[in-house]
């Protein structure tokens, strides 16, 4: 018989809780800001909160607790459960808090599988599935890509294809919530087998959980289908499914921040971060300064245009993330003075 109890609590974890006599095992199945639900081992759902000494010895932001980890709890307090160890993490999904550059935060731990959701309409981007990708094989589970909205797409088979060479190795499947039955999932959705699904805002992610779930337990996005999708999940869930499965909804990535990518793009542009180190400015912007050695090379052609364009634009999307507020106000304030050149150029004409 599946009972929640053997759903939550596979034998590793139980066994792992029996070096902590004094504590409940318990698992986290929601997270909102620094409050958590947790289900106990004796299968009592109830609010939670890290001990005193836990936050006294967190070093790192992603020491705190989330959806999906296995904690040990003391119940004797009250209502509020109070969490004093966090058990060994399988896997560990990481984001970057909103606002600050290089904090990251745990989004999920113990997770199986993480369905990497992209809509096949304007929310294609294959670049941003990559980087998806890399984050996902870094935390420890196995991605499996889900193009959302099938029955928005008029070429399918070209997007496949493009999926298909950024994902080699990996499950890519197509839904449609309108169209399908969603069978295709169902192979990962094993009772005791966690999911999570991460993606865009609007990529229909919640929509998919609905339908697994045979009810409207979680708010959708109601906007037209070439809008951008609304956020509407702030929370981090853990939904038990009727078969035994358990999915996690995750918000969209603009309220996820981007993971630490700065790091991986110093990886991935090694070549452009030794040749910027030649310009004769420390400052250099690239942008015609003398002695400059991006300039140059790409002059010879040394570095191919499309690879710096695909530089500018990564970069351009971390420096969004890290600080949006900040971005955008740089690049309003570049546009004021484009026009405002523009107009005295005009009145220079005249
Ligand atoms: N045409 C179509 N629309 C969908 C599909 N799945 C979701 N949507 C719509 O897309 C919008 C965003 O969906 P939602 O599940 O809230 O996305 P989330 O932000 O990823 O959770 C909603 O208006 C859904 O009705 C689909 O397969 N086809
Ligand atoms: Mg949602
Ligand atoms: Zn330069």
């Amino acid at each position: 018989m599946i009972t929640e109890k053997t759903i939550l609590f596979p034998p590793y974890y139980e066994a792992l809780s029996s070096e902590y006599p004094d504590f409940v095992l318990g698992r986290i199945v929601l997270q909102e800001k620094g409050l958590y639900n947790i289900i106990t081992v004796s299968g009592y759902r109830q609010p939670a909160e890290v001990s005193g000494k836990f936050r006294f010895d967190v070093s790192v932001p992603s020491d705190y607790p989330a959806v999906g980890d296995y904690v040990m709890v003391d119940i004797n307090g009250g209502d509020t459960a109070i969490i004093h160890s966090i058990l060994h993490r399988r896997s560990l999904f990481l984001r970057r808090a909103a606002g600050t550059a290089n904090t990251e935060q745990a989004a999920c731990a113990n997770i199986d599988t993480i369905f990497i959701c992209m809509a096949l309409n304007n929310d294609f981007n294959v670049r941003r599935l990559e980087r998806y990708l890399a984050a996902v094989w870094e935390s420890g589970s196995v991605p499996v890509v889900l193009l959302t909205k099938s029955d928005l797409c008029d070429d399918l088979e070209l997007k496949l294809v493009q999926v298909q060479n950024a994902a080699i190795g990996v499950d890519i499947l197509t839904t449609s919530a309108i169209k399908d039955e969603l069978d295709t999932l169902l192979s990962y959705l094993k009772p005791g087998k966690t999911v999570a699904f991460v993606g865009s805002s609007g990529a229909g992610k919640s929509t998919l959980i609905n339908r697994l779930l045979g009810e409207e337990r979680l708010k959708t996005g109601s906007l037209r289908n070439d809008d951008r999708g609304r956020h509407t999940t702030t929370h981090r869930e853990l939904i038990i499914l009727p078969n035994g499965a358990m999915v996690i909804d995750t918000p969209g990535m603009r309220e996820l921040g981007m993971w630490d990518a700065s790091e991986g793009i110093d990886a991935a542009f090694a070549d452009i971060e030794a040749l910027a180190e030649e310009c004769r400015f420390s400052n250099c912007t690239h942008s015609g300064e003398p002695g400059c050695a991006i300039c140059e090379a790409l002059k010879t052609g040394k570095l191919p245009q499309s690879r710096w364009q695909s530089y500018l634009k990564l970069t351009a999307e971390n420096a969004y993330a890290e600080d949006s507020e900040n971005y955008l106000a740089v690049k309003e304030k570049k546009f004021k003075d484009i026009s405002k050149y523009n107009k005295t150029r005009k009145r220079e004409r005249k």
